[in-house]
């Protein structure tokens, strides 16, 4: 015979059952009130202006990284996916919340006697596994035809190499077999030689750009979002994005994969010329190398960079004006990476060090950017002028350029580093050399 002494079982049992007439152990009057409203209502208030704001936010008109403003052809495609993908979710989210919402406000405890327990609903529990399943199946049709749609890269007309590194993009445009440059002859007297750029990818309007993407460092990711979704670039493999666009202007963008200390100053943008400027841009970018006249302070310029700058820098076809021999860079002794931008025409692009600062001043930066299509590649094609150099944000990089844009968390407790550095740095250069290098720089266009 078993002895129960405290009868637990029992006591929960009725518990459960007989909630409502149990009496509360300590009377619901105690000698300090507590009163939970105000907080509360605070709290929801606070969330409310959050809420509120957050929502506000999503109506910015200067919204140059809208993922709902396609401008070329696979941002389209990604658009027309995700419009009746976002219905549905929203529909389903909608019907979802208002269940919950009637049966929290409905069923709230008010003392009641808990309903009579069921086992389960066979009709319901099937039915609610079955419509998520259709509903899932019934979006994978045009998503797996989207993604392999945004794979092809067999109407290829133009390829160009990508490759990102702490904290910037490098353009390579590849000398094809048949001699073209993303299948542009460059002009007469011009002899076709693969064009390296940085921060601003240049492409023809009207044509499918295959990137062949990598990566020297870490795993960077490449985002313009108006021309299409994001690629990561990872060291040790290629991968491809495709990039169009029918319209000429400039497609900000930014690196989306965490790479380090400056991740987000790693900004990158596709400019999108007509092909007939397309062309010039490249006839341009393949300019034999003018070096300044001699006595100017350019030509002061010069000594300075050839002295200061071109181990690391490649400026395309420049001579030592002491020695006489030909300028070549190698970054590889001297930077982790082992690429450092190649400043031959940096005055045609118009942002630098990752796309994070312009070579613009505000009012020409104006010009060019909000420049109607029509208009747009004329505009691009003047490059920077000595009036509308954008001296403040280059001459603070010149002067110290870890201090504009960090590189590390903390320099000063650097192991050995192999003489070599990450991102640009500290050169300690007077203020004289910084105007030279500025007027050398200027006629790098
Ligand atoms: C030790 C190598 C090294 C030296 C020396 C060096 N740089 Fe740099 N520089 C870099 C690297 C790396 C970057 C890319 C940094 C970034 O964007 O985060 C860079 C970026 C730049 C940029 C921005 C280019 C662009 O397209 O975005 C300019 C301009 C520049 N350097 C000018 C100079 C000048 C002028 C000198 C000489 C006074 C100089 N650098 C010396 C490594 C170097
Ligand atoms: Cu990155």
């Amino acid at each position: 015979m078993t002895h129960r002494t405290r009868g637990t079982a029992g006591v929960t049992d009725v518990a459960n059952h007989d909630r409502t007439s149990m009496q509360p152990a300590t009377p619901m009057t105690s000698v300090t009130p507590v009163s939970t409203t105000r907080p509360l209502r605070r709290r929801a208030a606070w969330l409310g202006v959050a809420g509120g704001a957050i929502a506000l936010s999503g109506c910015a008109t200067n919204a140059p990284q809208d993922t709902w403003a396609p401008r070329g052809e696979n941002a389209q495609m990604i658009h027309d996916l995700q419009w009746p993908i976002f219905a549905i979710a929203g529909v389903v989210g909608l019907i979802v919340f208002v269940a919950v919402g009637y049966s929290v406000v409905k069923f709230r405890d008010r003392g009641q006697p808990i309903p009579e327990q069921t086992h389960g609903r066979p009709a319901l529990e099937i039915g609610l596994t079955i419509l998520p399943a259709v509903i899932l199946a019934v979006i994978a049709v045009p998503t797996v035809s989207t993604i392999f749609a945004l794979a092809d890269t067999d109407d290829t007309d133009c390829v160009i190499n990508v490759t990102g590194q702490q904290w910037w993009w490098e353009y390579d445009y590849p000398v094809l077999d048949d001699g073209t440059i993303c299948g542009y002859e460059p002009a007469d007297g011009l002899t076709a030689a693969p064009i390296i750029t940085s921060g601003q990818l240049v492409m023809p309007a009207g044509t499918n750009v295959l990137v062949r993407g990598t990566s020297r460092d870490v795993i960077h990711s490449y985002w313009i979002p108006q021309l299409n979704g994001k690629k990561d670039m990872v060291p040790g493999r290629v991968h491809y994005l495709r990039l169009q666009s029918d319209t000429p202007g400039i497609y900000a963008g930014q690196c989306t994969e965490f790479c380090g200390l400056s991740h987000a100053n790693m900004r990158m943008e596709a400019v999108v010329l007509e092909p007939a400027d397309f062309q010039r841009w490249i006839d341009n970018e393949l300019a034999p190398y003018e070096a300044p006249e001699e006595g100017t302070l350019a030509a002061q310029g010069e000594t300075v960079y050839v002295q200061q700058c071109a181990r690391c820098h490649q400026v395309n076809g420049l001579v030592d004006p002491l020695t006489g021999d030909l300028v070549v860079s190698n970054p590889q002794d001297h930077v982790w990476s082992g690429a450092a931008p190649n400043l031959t025409k940096l005055m045609a692009r118009n942002t630098f060090a990752g796309a994070t600062w312009d070579l613009l001043t505000p009012e020409c930066r104006a010009d060019v950017w909000e420049a109607a299509p029509e208009d747009f590649g004329e505009r691009y094609l003047e490059g920077v002028s000595e009036a509308c150099l954008n001296t403040v944000d280059l001459r603070e990089w010149l002067r110290n350029s870890p201090a504009k844009k960090p590189m590390y968390a903390d320099a000063e407790r650097l192991e050995v580093t192999d003489g070599k550095v990450r991102g640009m740095p500290y050169l300690a250069l007077s203020e004289d050399q910084i105007d030279a290098l500025l007027a050398y720089l200027l006629e790098r266009k």
